[in-house]
Parts: C-alpha cells; structure tokens; sequence
C-alpha cells in the first residue's frame, strides 16, 4: 500500500500503491507511516520522495472509508510527522494531488508536479473541508484570497497555475518522479550538474539551491497570514458562496475555516478546522454529496433488463457523425461532437437556417477555444443540405422540431443514404423511441440522446433503449456521451423518459398550488431555499412556456372543445390546470417575449421582476371557479414538488425505466438543478423517511383525490411495509416486487 526503495543511494522513495487514485485509505496510511519512520531511521537516507503508482500522486482521502468506522493511523499526524521529520521531504505530483493528496504534498517540504498533474482541494463537493490542514496550511502558502477561491470551489488547477500561485515549486517537463529526485539531491547539497563542487549552498552553473534549512520551508510554523482587508475578504467570500450554494454547510464552513487561518496561530487554526469538520462529517449534507458522487460513477455502469451491461458490451468506433437540423439542440450537440474530436455533418432544411446554424456553431467553438488558448477545430465541420454527404458517417443524431412525423419522415429518409450499419440516435425529450425505430431498416441500430439545452453546456444525456435497441447501440451512445465528457444514464423508453416524465408532475403541484393560492414568487422562494437555483416558474420562463403548449395540444389536451372562456379544469379524467395555456394564449411566452409568469424589461432579457398583472390575472381565476385561496407554506411547496417527483420515481424504477434510484438522483442533479447537498429526489426521499413520506403522500392524496400521481406508489409501500431499507437496498426489493405482481 505504500512501497518503500532506496534510490540514487540517499534517497528514500515512498510509493502510495491503491489504484486506481492511490486514495489514503488505512492501509496506505499505515503504509507511508511506516515508511516514513523508516526513512527517518535509516542513516544512508538524506531525503525523502513521495509518489503514486501509475502516474496519479493521490485523489485524497479514501471516500469510501467515510461511511464506516475509521481505523488505521489518522491523516492529520501523519501529514504532521512528514512535515516536522528532519529530512527533506519532497512530493512528486502527476495525475493528480487532490484533497488529502494535496495536504500530503503541503505537509512536504518541497513539490514538484509535471505538466499533466491536476491539483485541488474538492472536498468541499463531497460536503467536507480540507481537514488534514489544507484550511491552515494552503493560505499560509498562496494568501487568503486564491486560498478562499480554491477551497470554497474546489476547482481543480494546472501544473502550471499550481506554480503560478506558488503552490509547487517546481513543474517538469518530463517525470515528476525524476525531477523531485533531483531536487531532492540538491536540497541536500549534491548538485547533480556535477559541475561545482559537492556540498555548496549555490551552485553557479546550474543555479540549484542545496543545503537549504527545513523550518521556513514548514507551512505550520508560519504565521497566521492577516492583513488589513482580511475582514472584508472573507465577508465578500461568505456572502459569494451563500448566494451560489443556498443552504449548502461546506462552502460556508471552508471560509469560516480559512478566515482562522488569517487569525489564529496553527494550532489554533488546526483545532478550529477539527470543530467544523467534526459538525460536517455528521451532517446529513455531507452523506447526500458522498453518495452523490458514487451515483454518478456507478451511472456509467449500466445495465440492460436483458443482462447486457457495461462491461461485457462493446461499444463501436465513432469517428465522424452526422447532426440533422441546427436549431438551439443540434447547435448545441455539433458543438459538443467536434470538442470531442469527432468530424460533425450538420444539415439543415433550407440554406438560410444552415447559414445561421453555421455563424452560431462557428462562433461557439470560436468563443469556446479562444478561452482555452487553443485554436478552433473548424475543420472538423461540414455544413450542407444533402443528406448524400452522411453515407459515411457512423452516426446520426437527429435534432429536428419535436414532432412525431417530421421525426419519422427523417429517419426513413436517413435509411436511403447511411450505410447499413450506422447508427440512428434521436434527440426526442419524450416520444416513442420505439415508433421512431420501426419506420427503419435498422431497429436494433436505433436509440434516444437525449441532450440537455444548451447541449453543449449542460452535462447531463439520457440514452434511451427501446425495446429492440441492440446493446452495442446502448454501448457505443454511452461511449460517445462520455467522450462529449456528458454524465450518461441508460434510461428505458416511455413517455417523457426518466427527467420529463418525473418534472410533469412536479410542474403540475406547482401550478396547482397557484390555483389554490400560492404565487410564482412563493413557489419559487420556497424551492430555492431548499437549495435549487432558480425556482420552477422562473425555470418554465427560461425555457419557455409554448414548448409544454405544444406538447399538450400535440397530445390532445387542448383542442377546438376546451371552452375559451372558461376552460375546463378536468380533463382526461383528472385535474387539470389551464393557467399555463391561458398564458400562451396572452403570448406570454416566458423571457422570449419579455413576459411570463414573471416580467422582464425586454424580451430575451433574463433578470425575473414580479409582475403585478399576474397577481390580478390569478385572483381572477380563482374568483372564477369559486376558488378560496389559501396560504400555503413553504413546507407544503416543498412536500408536494420532492415527493411527488420521488413518487413517480419509484414508479419508473417499478417499470423498470431506471435501473437504480441512484440514476434517478443523477438525472435530477445534473439535468433538473437538484441541489446536490440534498442527494436527489431518491436520496431525499430515503434521508427524510420512507414512511414520512408515504404518510404525506397519503395525505395530500386525500386532500386532491383527483390527482391520481399523488397516490402512493406500490414499491414505496412495499420499502415501508420492510422496514424502510436503505436506498442501496431498493432493487433487491424491486425484484421482490415483481414476483408478488
Ligand atoms: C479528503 O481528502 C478529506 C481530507 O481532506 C481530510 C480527511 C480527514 N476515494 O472518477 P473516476 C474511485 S476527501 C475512494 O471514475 P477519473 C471512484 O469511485 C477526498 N475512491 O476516475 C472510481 O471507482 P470505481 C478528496 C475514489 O479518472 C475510481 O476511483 N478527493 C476516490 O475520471 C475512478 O474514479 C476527491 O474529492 C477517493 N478519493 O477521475 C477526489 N477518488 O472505478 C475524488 C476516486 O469503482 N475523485 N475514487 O467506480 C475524483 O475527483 C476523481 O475520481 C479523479 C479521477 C479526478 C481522482
């Protein structure tokens, strides 16, 4: 777990082996104690290197360990022992130095890191801070103010930033290993240009410094890093993370940490860091983002009810694609397709709306690698409005207008051009995969990609099998999804998939309560308080509210018999709210026409403003249908929105939709703006209680017994009826579930 070798005759070299991140688990704890002590003792020993196995330093603590009793030799001595032991101690950083990885390397003496390595303190991601001194030890190092931004963010930074902030003081070009040797060697007074004498204090060929004296190379003993405008630097930070994290502990905890940084001696300072860990590591917060972060691996370990899986699947080569229709989806996915490498088709209709998709996608890649230094990868495009041009290509993602036939007439007509073998992948948000298949030559070779608005932003894809999808058509969209660095979760064919299906409902308490006499501004207050970023109506503003008009209509919700005065609030045999309809027949469309369920100063302008109107237009509604309002709480916003979502969510797992609630939660997190320190949905639902939430449910399904989703979901019952298991626990009694049915 932490291999020990005596090199270059005086150099001890400590190796962390626990792939795949060398994470600190006990047995490498104990391993670099151990080895460590050794180095100390051992008289040919000058000094010291640490490493990792396959070009990775360390990833941190070991994540897994958190949910179990700790045991093994603690991280905060041990980084102490390395730092206080009297030889020099020198990091080797590559791959990456991250979290306690990187307190590891900053209770070294001396770090070096190649120009791939990547460094970072992310606890504040998994709900933690830098507990093992990074809140004491990294301001004393870089000043409070990069200090506060690294740790508060947990961004993630190169070599070469790392060396711009001071935080390595050295990066190679080739081996880090190596050239921490080197330095070592030098530190301790051999010169290994060899051109000067042995043991000197500078050497003037090369410049290397050696027998340089340990102390002021050690972070602890340096003094608490005040200056005059500490104050206001941390007070600017606190009120940054609690606008940006509402209601999330971590980032409020790191800038408490840091500021005793700037106040306190070490000690102090360390014991301070201890307190707030000690109320982070129990808080449930905590729990929902550790969870959430192995959700979000095991999501790319998919399964197919067949048996077919991740691992025993091959996905197929994609080397050029195909991107039928430019408008904001398929913008969005060229843009993503030619980041990843892969040489993009994009077609459009009609010239002019090809010339406009083209000056948008140009300018995407243009902006985006002018940001990164790098040139664009233009000539990775081909514009046209053949569709001849696509007989080679190995895929195709359909992003035409969400409408059934036009969709079917696409696919049919890709079948006379692509090759036999190449993949039909649609961009639907919710139809038929299935339907859209059978107008092929090629079921099997048919799935959904479904993107997220902007495509090329949002990280979240669901890949939609249906039920003759082959599994090397799940393999090869999940491979392509990962390339375009998305977060990809095989999801099964219905209605609305997995995402839409789950935020009907969710959309639908929403407007109910508004009809029973909440506003947009309480609702939206409410759900943003708990900790999502924008509230529903301001989100259904965003996207706009004629894209749900539409679908309603397309699917025979509204048509010639709903009467214009006084629409029905029944339909399809359950409740049924016009208020959005009503709304798009004033044209309000969302910030699009300048106004929605909130008002905006000018159409496409974002920021949301109360719109007296709407209070009046909703006070009309209800006086209309006999409605007596009442005051709802931010409570009940709360219940009916979570519960409802996680209700159909133990409906889709159920149908067998999801193959596990954490996919469920990833969705929501990535796609939905689900605040992560709430885990998702799923999470939600498990940490508030099984039975709690059964029995609100039960509740408000009593109250609207004409909201049928409200009722509670078969598979809820049956957890509750068992005790409430765990949510690692639900698919084995999912599977029971099945067999009662
Ligand atoms: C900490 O350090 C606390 C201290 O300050 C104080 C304590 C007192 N532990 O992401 P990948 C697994 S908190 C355990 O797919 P990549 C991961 O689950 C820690 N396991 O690869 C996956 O397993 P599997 C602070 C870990 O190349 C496999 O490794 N550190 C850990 O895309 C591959 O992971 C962090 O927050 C871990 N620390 O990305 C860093 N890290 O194959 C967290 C990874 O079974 N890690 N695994 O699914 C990362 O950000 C990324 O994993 C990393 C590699 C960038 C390292």
């Amino acid at each position: 777990m932490a291999r020990y070798a005596r090199v270059k005759g005086s150099i001890a070299l400590i190796t962390l082996t626990n792939p795949p991140v060398n994470a600190l688990s006990a047995a490498v704890r104990r391993g670099i104690v151990e080895s460590v002590s050794r180095a100390l003792k051992d008289e040919q020993v000058k000094a010291v290197v640490f490493c990792g196995e396959n070009e990775k330093f360390c990833g941190g603590a070991d994540i897994k360990e958190f949910s179990g009793s700790m045991s093994g030799p603690p991280l905060v001595p041990m980084i102490h022992s390395i730092e206080a032991g009297e030889k020099p101690m020198v990091a080797a950083i590559e791959g990456v130095a991250l979290g306690g990885g990187l307190e590891l390397a900053l209770g070294c003496h001396y770090r070096v890191a190649n120009t791939k390595a990547r460094l970072g303190l992310p606890e504040v991601t998994l709900g933690l801070l830098p507990a093992a001194g990074g809140t004491q030890r990294l301001p004393r190092l870089i000043g409070i103010p990069a200090a506060l931004e690294l740790i508060t963010t947990g961004r993630h930074v190169s070599a070469q930033e790392a060396l711009q902030l001071g935080i390595v003081d050295q990066v190679a070009q080739g081996s880090a290993v190596q050239a921490a040797m080197e330095l070592a060697l030098s530190v301790i007074g051999v010169c290994v240009c060899m051109l000067c004498v042995y043991v000197v204090c500078v050497c003037i060929y090369c410049v290397c410094v050696t027998g340089q004296p340990l102390n002021p190379r050690r972070l602890s003993l340096r003094a608490p890093v005040w200056a005059p405008d500490v104050d206001g630097v941390c007070d600017a930070a606190l009120a940054q993370v609690k606008q940006r994290s509402r209601g999330a502990m971590a980032p409020v905890a790191c800038v408490q940490a840091v500021r005793a940084a700037a106040m306190l001696p070490y000690s102090k300072g360390m014991e301070r860091e201890r307190q707030l860990m000690d109320t982070l590591f129990r808080s449930g917060q905590a729990r929902a983002m550790q969870y959430a972060f192995f959700a979000q691996r095991n999501a790319g370990k998919w399964s197919l009810p067949n048996g077919s899986q991740w691992n025993n699947t091959r996905a197929r080569d994609v080397q050029r694609a195909g991107v039928i229709g430019l408008g904001t989806m398929g913008r969005g996915i060229a843009v993503s397709l030619v980041k990843a490498g892969i040489s993009v088709v994009a077609i459009e209709m009609d010239a002019k709306q090809l010339e406009s998709g083209k000056k948008a996608v140009t300018a995407m890649l243009q902006r985006d690698a002018q940001r990164r230094g790098v040139s664009p990868p233009l000539h990775l495009l081909t514009f046209t409005l053949s569709f001849h041009q696509l007989r080679d290509v190995d895929l195709v993602i359909e992003a035409v207008f969400e409408d059934m036939n036009l969709k079917k007439r696409v696919f049919s007509d890709l079948c006379k051009v692509l090759r036999a073998n190449a993949l039909i992948c649609t961009n639907t948000s919710g139809l038929n995969v299935d339907e859209l298949a059978a107008v092929t030559d090629r079921q099997p070779l048919v799935v959904g990609m479904h993107f997220f608005a902007p495509a090329h932003v949002m990280k979240l894809l669901e890949v939609v099998y249906g039920s003759r999808s082959s599994p090397e058509a799940v393999a090869t969209a999940m491979a392509l999804g990962k390339r375009m660095e998305k977060v990809c979760v095989a999801v099964g064919n219905c209605s609305g998939f997995v995402g839409n299906r789950m935020l009907k409902l969710y959309l639908d308490q929403s407007v109910y309560m508004l009809e029973e006499g909440a506003t947009p501004e309480q609702v939206d207050q409410a759900l943003e308080e708990f900790g999502f970023a924008m509230g529903i109506f301001k989100v259904s503003d965003l996207s706009g509210l004629d894209v749900g008009w539409r679908v309603r209509k397309a699917s025979g919700l509204i048509g010639p018999d709903v009467d214009p005065v006084k629409p029905s609030r029944w339909r399809l045999g359950r409740r049924y709210c016009p208020l959005p309809d009503m709304l798009c027949q004033q044209g309000r469309f969302g910030q699009k026409t300048g106004r929605g369920w909130y008002l905006y100063d000018s159409p496409g302008s974002k920021e949301a403003k109360s719109d007296p109107e709407i209070q009046t237009f909703l006070e009309d509604y209800r006086r209309k249908y006999g409605i007596i309002p009442r005051r709802i709480t931010s409570q009940e916003v709360i219940e009916r929105c979570a519960f409802a979502l996680a209700n159909e969510g133990f409906r889709i797992l159920e149908d067998r939709i999801a193959a596990s609630p954490e996919d469920i939660d990833v969705i929501y997190l990535f796609g939905y703006g689900w605040p992560r320190h709430r885990g998702g949905p799923m999470f939600y639902a498990g940490q508030v209680g099984l039975s709690v939430v059964l029995e609100k449910l039960e509740h408000y399904h009593r109250v609207h017994p004409d909201v049928p989703s409200l009722e509670p979901s078969r598979l809820l019952r049956r957890l509750v009826a068992e005790g409430s298991p765990p949510i690692q626990q639900w698919k084995s009694h999912i599977k029971n579930l099945r067999s009662h049915l």
